[in-house]
């Protein structure tokens, strides 16, 4: 299918969605969270996919939400529409998403990233949350989901003072899980994607509902809900097979049932 403001295409078992706004550093208006929602629900309903990734180009990911399309919304509008809580539809995605960063990943293009399930970040990665300098604070999540990532004092100093992380820090502080030459970033994303691909299903899914119930819950339901979900498991061909192959010294083959 045809976006506007993105590129939906397949590696694969992979669904790659890059943002392609150039002219606007990939700003996020309200037809890039319509285009990149409908695209992941759409990979989401695909069973021939896996994982998905979400890129932008080399020099942006994201530079934020797009300031031009905000700058004039009336406190009666932003409220009554719920201004940009449809970006929320798309941490509901039930397959894995990661996000592969190069360049600049600002405002609420930090918060995209920090929206997927984890973040592949180009040595070129600068990530910032500079709302504070337009009079605003981070709407799409940045002061709750970058203090789980990186503690109250550094979230703290990016959101007081809009400053930005380079990729070193970002992995130093548990932002990004790897850092990789920008020439290979998609190429590395799309590869742990195809790898996460690879695997059943369900038990892709069921790991990524468990690590996010962690962010939910207190640690004794964490742990309760994370056993009954290893349980259900042995529900499943997949858990057989994968068990079997192991005993077998093979590689398994997963059918997702
Ligand atoms: N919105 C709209 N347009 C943008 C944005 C943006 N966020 N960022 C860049 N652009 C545009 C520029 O206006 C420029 O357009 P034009 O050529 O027509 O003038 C073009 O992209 C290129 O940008 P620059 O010329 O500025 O490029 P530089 O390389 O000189 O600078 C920077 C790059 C440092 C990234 C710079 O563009 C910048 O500071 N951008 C703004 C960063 C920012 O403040 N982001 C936060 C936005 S607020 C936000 O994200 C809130 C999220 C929460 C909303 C949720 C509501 C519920």
């Amino acid at each position: 299918m045809a976006y506007e403001t993105i590129i939906a295409e397949t590696r694969g078992k992979v669904g790659l969605i890059t943002l392609n706004r150039p002219k606007a550093l990939n700003a996020l208006n309200s037809q890039v969270m319509a285009d990149v929602v409908a695209a992941a629900n759409a990979f989401g309903a695909d069973a021939a996919i896996g994982a998905m990734v979400i890129t932008g180009s080399e020099k942006a990911f994201a530079a934020g939400a797009d300031i031009k399309e905000m700058q004039s919304i009336a406190y009666v509008d932003a409220y009554t529409q719920d201004f940009f809580v449809g970006w929320e539809e798309l941490t509901r995605t039930r397959k894995p998403v990661i996000a592969a960063v190069a360049g600049y990943a600002l405002g609420g293009g930090c918060e995209l990233a920090m929206m997927c399930d984890f973040i592949i970040a180009a040595d070129t990665a600068k990530f910032g949350q500079p709302e504070i300098t337009l009079g605003v604070i981070p709407g799409m999540g940045g002061s709750q989901r970058l203090t789980r990532f990186v503690g109250k004092s550094k979230a703290m100093d990016m959101c007081l003072t809009g400053r930005m992380m380079d990729a070193a820090e970002a992995e130093r502080s548990g932002l990004v899980s790897r850092v990789v030459p920008a020439a290979e970033l998609v190429e590395e994303a799309v590869k742990a994607a195809a790898k996460i691909a690879d695997f059943s299903l369900p038990s892709v899914m069921m790991a990524k509902e468990a690590v996010n119930r962690s962010f939910e819950t207190t640690l004794a339901e964490g742990l309760r809900f994370e056993r009954r979900l290893f349980h259900s498991l042995f529900a499943l061909e997949d858990q057989k097979e994968g068990m079997a192959a192991f005993a077998e010294k093979r590689k398994p083959n997963f059918t997702n049932r």
